[in-house]
């Protein structure tokens, strides 16, 4: 199987589970119609559901089943939906396009797409806390607790949103230095990204040089990944992207690409991909999809 089919198929799963629970949502709220609908157009709209992979793969590290590691992506890929929904409103980025079709609050309104953001956020977590399969044994309690801990910190005020609140502050500072940028995108992009990685191993019950081995690795493919991004923002095709580019360049703000220049961002984008390829040495052939992953970020086009 190559590396896109096993992409597609594991967003497939992701994509079924979580279009199955929210139309059961939708059954259970009608009153709330407009928001229901609205979380389900953040969600089942396309998206690489990229993070999805990176659970799936590396809990098959550890022999999990991709139907038994799927609440713990479908949870992280609602944070993700719910991160795009609040980055695109107009009090931030002010995107009117995503995955190639107007954002929610164009879609929508704003005051549902915010509380539809705040409804994949908490949904996330009912996902964690009540999953079945997470549930019959103490060990696995004890997993569970520790994905939901790791989920939200990866998440809150010293993940993602800390990175997003530092963004929207940078926007303003003309002196930010790489290190900086580098700081914000760790937490912002990176946070997630290694949450995904380090739940493979949560799952797995991983020994603790196995699980340092996966958080480099998605440490590695969180700053690829990050480069790619701001490399496209610069040279890639708007309609491949299903969004605008060259937002940042527009609004003068710093990015990694910025601040090295095209050429040394495309050499430390090499050295991030050899060094999260390095990283998956413990685990053998077994790591295949996973060194093609980390391939996929660095030369993605979309
Ligand atoms: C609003 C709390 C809050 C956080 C926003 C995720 C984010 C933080 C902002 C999005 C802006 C952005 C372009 C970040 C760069 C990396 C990134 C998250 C790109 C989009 O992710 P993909 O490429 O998107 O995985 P798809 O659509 O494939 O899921």
């Amino acid at each position: 199987m190559t590396f896109t089919q096993r992409l597609e198929q594991h967003a497939s799963l992701t994509s079924s589970f979580l279009a199955e629970l929210l139309s059961a949502k939708v059954k259970q709220h009608s009153h709330a119609k407009a928001l229901c609908d609205a979380m389900e157009y953040a969600v089942l709209n396309g998206g690489k559901r990229f993070r999805p992979f990176l659970v799936l793969e590396t809990a098959s590290l550890f022999e999990i089943a991709p139907e038994k590691a799927v609440p713990v992506a479908a949870a992280l890929e609602a944070i993700h939906c719910y991160s795009l929904v609040h980055d695109d409103l107009p009090a931030m980025d002010d995107d009117k396009l995503r995955r190639g079709r107007p954002t929610v609050h164009i879609a929508f309104d704003e005051a549902t797409a915010i509380l539809a953001g705040d409804g994949l956020l908490t949904l996330a977590f009912e996902i964690l806390s009540s999953s079945q399969d997470n549930k019959v044994s103490q060990e696995n309690s004890a997993r569970q607790c520790e994905l939901i801990a790791l989920l939200a910190k990866a998440a809150g005020w010293a993940g993602m949103v800390g990175g997003q609140a530092l963004d929207l502050a940078a926007e303003t500072d003309h002196n930010l230095k790489l290190r900086d940028v580098e700081r914000i995108q760790e937490l912002k992009t990176g946070a997630l990204i290694t949450f995904a990685c380090e739940a493979g191993a949560v799952l797995g019950g991983a020994k603790p040089p196995e699980r340092e081995a996966l958080i480099t690795y998605g440490q590695c493919i969180g700053r690829a990944f990050q480069i790619a991004d701001d490399l496209l923002d610069i040279e890639g095709d708007p309609e491949k992207l299903g969004k605008a580019t060259e937002k940042d360049g527009t609004a003068g703000k710093a990015t990694l690409v910025s601040l090295m220049g095209v050429e040394k961002a495309k050499l430390v984008l090499n050295d991030m991909e050899m060094l999260a390829i390095e990283s998956l040495s413990p685990f053998g052939d077994k790591a295949q999809h996973l060194i093609e992953a980390a391939h996929f970020v660095a030369h993605r086009d979309y």
